[in-house]
């Protein structure tokens, strides 16, 4: 039986566990990316664990989120990382040098090799065949020092691509029918393969932007193979040598198939406040909008800018609109100087902004309120523009640039002949804004920049015995980590002070609950399916862990959640049946009991008694052996200590 190319990839880095669909694997990682965000704690946990010098193929510190410095906390923080990134072997790609994913993309990936980054879209790496993933940093700080990464060894699903896409039709309008296919609950599980020969008409960046929004399928990850198309990319980043050939065998197995024509593909959008609500133009009828951002680690490349100067070229954008474009690197920035892109998109009335994440993660750019904003991202929740009422839609780069000259949602293939952009021989290469590692001999004259925003890894302890406590929150499906710790730009400036930073944690459902959970000692919260979808965020993790909640229990988890709670010593529970849901209430008394016994001995039913109603549910607390572990030592920074210790 032939592999998929998930399996080979997959075979040639497993260190641990075996090939069964559902079990635990432990992978070797060759490559690590962190961003500014979550890098700081990432980089606080690294320190923590006490390797010298990290142990990977290629690491790369990336400043892109927190680039809006109206505090000196941002800029304090980006001189940490610099700092420890010089002294422990990390590449550091300055303020400046891009969105991480993009870069990454353009200088580092390489087809076959195995990255994870403390980032939900670090799948982007899909689109040049590598095996990429989306983790919490504490997970990437293993990886770091050496230490494998675990997933659930996947589902494998294929996306068979045929046909070819029509004019003004983009790949972001492939990725949003498959999200309307599958919904953001679809890929959990799983690894989503695109094969077919569909697959040679589109660019590796078009690749990546469909594997980069895998994240928001809750896919571990998404792949494309390695051929051709990505050879030519690789030599025009003067990167040729990095190329092999990687495809799936012809006779692989598959847990799924899904058919895709790419032929038949249409311009559509996600409409709030979900990346899955995906309707064609028709559906949406007349919709009259504000704004217009263009850019993301979705949509931020050479092909895309260049097809939104195009569009622009020698007109205004329509007085009613702002239209804000952030080119994704500064390679991609260069090169649209140069070429005279840059001034057509200037001329037209654009706000160009820096090469960075940007108005995707609410460092500026929000929309008026109730606001009508159309963006080439890839994450619409609620609330995250950092305007509350503001109404998101997601769409291609193509639809944005086309709508900002309206003033309302127009189909691009009303734009005429489409031209012809082709992806260049050569892209401009300088890599002056990477900053190579000190050599190991100068390492210990390296000082750490630390600034006083940044605080310690809040406290942890063993796993107890029994949690008595209350609910102190109840929330329902499809909590996204932006609902459990928002971010924006007044609150990213926090992400190193963990008790500064909790005292915003789950404001966008419920104001009061920082001051209740602070008040009640101990707690757990209770959730509906997909609980934690989105963000990479560990955060999202560590700010209940310090206001106290012990254990979370809700009908499904989203992956990367999952693995940040059991990674902060939080017990994940889930309802062995979820009608039980309704039998919970925020405010209730329970107990759960001989937690340590069961988990010590394998069990995974437990029973959690509700006192304020009389109630007996069962619920699961699954976990592998390294994962139980993990929980007893109170995370996995004491676990990590303990294994250093042995
Ligand atoms: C996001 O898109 O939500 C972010 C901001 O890039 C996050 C990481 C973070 O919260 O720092 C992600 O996708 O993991
Ligand atoms: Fe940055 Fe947005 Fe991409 Fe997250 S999704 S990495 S915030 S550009």
């Amino acid at each position: 039986m032939g592999l998929t190319l998930t399996e080979k990839i997959l075979k040639a880095h497993v260190v641990d566990g075996e090939f069964v669909k559902g079990k635990e694997i432990g992978i070797r990682i060759d490559q690590t990316l962190t961003q500014d965000a979550t890098g700081t704690m990432a980089y606080i946990e690294f320190e923590a664990m006490g390797v010298p010098r990290v142990r990977t193929e290629r690491s790369v510190a990336y400043i892109d989120h927190n680039t809006l410095q109206s505090g000196f906390e941002n800029a304090d923080d980006h001189r940490f990382i610099g700092s420890v990134a010089k002294k422990h072997g990390i590449y550091f790609s300055r303020p400046g040098n891009g969105i991480c994913h993009q870069v990454h993309l353009e200088r580092f990936g390489i087809p076959g090799k195995t990255l994870i980054g403390s980032d939900s879209h670090t799948p982007t790496g899909g689109g040049i065949g590598m095996i990429a993933i989306g983790a919490g940093g504490l997970d990437v700080a293993v990886a770091m020092g050496g230490g494998a990464y675990y997933i659930t060894y996947p589902k494998i699903v294929k996306i068979n691509l045929t046909g070819k896409l029509a004019p003004w039709v983009s790949a972001k309008d492939v990725i949003l029918e498959v999200l309307r296919i599958m919904s953001v609950k679809g890929g959990v599980g799983k690894v989503i393969e695109y094969c077919g020969e569909g697959v040679k008409t589109l660019s590796v960046p078009e690749r990546a932007t469909i594997t980069n929004m895998g994240a928001e399928l809750g896919a571990t990850t998404s792949v494309f193979p390695s051929d051709e198309v990505t050879l030519d990319f690789l030599k025009a980043q003067d990167r040729a040598s990095d190329w092999t050939e990687l495809k799936a065998d012809d006779d692989a197995v598959y847990d799924e198939v899904l058919d895709i024509d790419l032929s038949k593909v249409v311009p559509q959008a996600a409409c709030p406040h979900s990346p899955d609500n995906v309707k064609t133009f028709e559906e949406i009828g007349t919709l009259k909008i504000d704004q217009v951002c263009i850019g993301s680690c979705t949509n931020s490349s050479y092909m895309d800018m260049m097809k939104v100067a195009h569009i622009l070229r020698g007109k205004t954008v329509n007085p009613g609109v702002s239209l804000a474009i952030a080119p994704g690197s500064k390679q991609v920035l260069n090169m649209l100087a140069s070429n005279g892109a840059l001034a057509a998109m200037i001329d037209a009335g654009a706000r160009i902004l820096e090469s960075a994440c940007g108005p995707c993660i609410g460092m500026g750019q929000s929309p008026n309120s109730k606001g009508v904003s159309l963006r080439t991202f890839n994450r619409n929740f609620e609330g995250r523009s950092g305007t509350k009422d503001g109404q998101i839609y997601l769409v291609s780069p193509e639809t944005a640039a086309a709508s900002a000259l309206t003033g309302y949602l127009t189909d691009p293939r009303t734009l005429g002949e489409m031209p012809r952009i082709n992806m260049p021989a050569q892209f401009m290469i300088n890599d002056n804004m990477v900053e190579p590692p000190a050599p190991e001999s100068e390492m210990e004259s390296v000082e750490i920049l630390r600034g006083p925003n940044i605080k310690e890894y809040p406290e942890t302890a063993p796993l107890l015995d029994s949690i008595e406590c209350a609910v102190s929150l109840k929330v329902g499906d499809n909590i996204t980590t932006d609902h459990i710790m928002p971010a924006g730009a007044k609150i990213l400036p926090l992400r190193s002070n963990i008790p500064a930073i909790s005292q915003h944690c789950f404001t966008v459902c419920d104001e009061d609950f920082p001051r209740r959970a602070k008040n009640l000692g101990r707690s757990i919260i209770v959730g509906g399916s997909n609980y934690g979808q989105g963000s990479s965020r560990e955060h999202a993790a560590l700010a209940p862990l310090y206001l106290g909640v012990k254990a979370v229990l809700v009908k499904s988890f989203a992956r990367i959640h999952r693995a940040n709670l059991i990674n902060a010593g939080i017990l994940p529970l889930t309802f062995v049946n979820e009608a039980d849901y309704d039998k919970i209430g925020q405010g209730d008394d329970i107990a759960l009991d001989g937690i340590r016994r069961a988990i010590i001995d394998g069990k995974t039913e437990l029973i959690l008694v509700n006192r304020s109603k009389n109630a007996e549910i069962p619920v699961l607390c699954e976990l592998t052996g390294r994962t139980k572990d993990i929980i007893l030592a109170g995370g996995l920074l004491d676990y990590t200590r303990e294994q250093l210790g042995k």
